[in-house]
């Protein structure tokens, strides 16, 4: 299998709950490296650009307004077959629909407000990590 990179958003929920260092500790047993992350406070413009494969869906306007609404946590994760494995850490984007275990089963209030964000690809992971790290920043 090959390594890949993955990026997680801890985001404004899992801030304002208190939820950083349960979440981060999770991460690292499940094996994932951390290479970089850092605490950021997303303007909506920022938030828009990051998302801006939903524009136009219903849901768009309030995901920009949840994830410009406080700080999140980027980190650039690094692993075997990080995405996919990332992805089964979190559970389904419905907290309802996740398999028991989950992090977003454990924490997430709804399907908007659902605690972390992981990369859907591969190659959406590279292009996520470079979005908010620049490759000095990734040890
Ligand atoms: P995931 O984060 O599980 O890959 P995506 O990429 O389909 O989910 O959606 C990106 C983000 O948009 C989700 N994390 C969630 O916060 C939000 N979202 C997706 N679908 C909905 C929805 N139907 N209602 C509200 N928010 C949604």
């Amino acid at each position: 299998m090959a390594v890949e990179r993955t990026l997680a958003i801890l985001k404004p929920d899992c801030v304002r709950k208190n939820l950083q260092g349960e979440v981060i500790a999770r991460v690292q047993k499940a094996g994932f490296k951390i290479l970089s992350m850092k605490q950021v406070r997303l303007t909506k413009e920022t938030a828009g650009a990051f998302y801006a494969v939903h524009k136009g869906r219903p849901f768009y306007d309030g995901l920009v307004e949840f994830m410009s609404s406080d700080a999140c946590i980027p980190l650039a994760l690094e692993k075997e077959n990080a995405v996919a494995d990332f992805r089964k850490l979190i559970g389904a984007t419905d907290p309802k629909e996740a398999a028991e275990g989950t992090i977003r089963k454990l924490f997430a209030d709804n399907k908007g407000e659902n605690i972390v964000h992981g990369s859907d690809s591969p190659e959406n992971g590279k292009i996520e990590v470079a979005f908010f790290f620049s490759e000095r920043e990734l040890v």
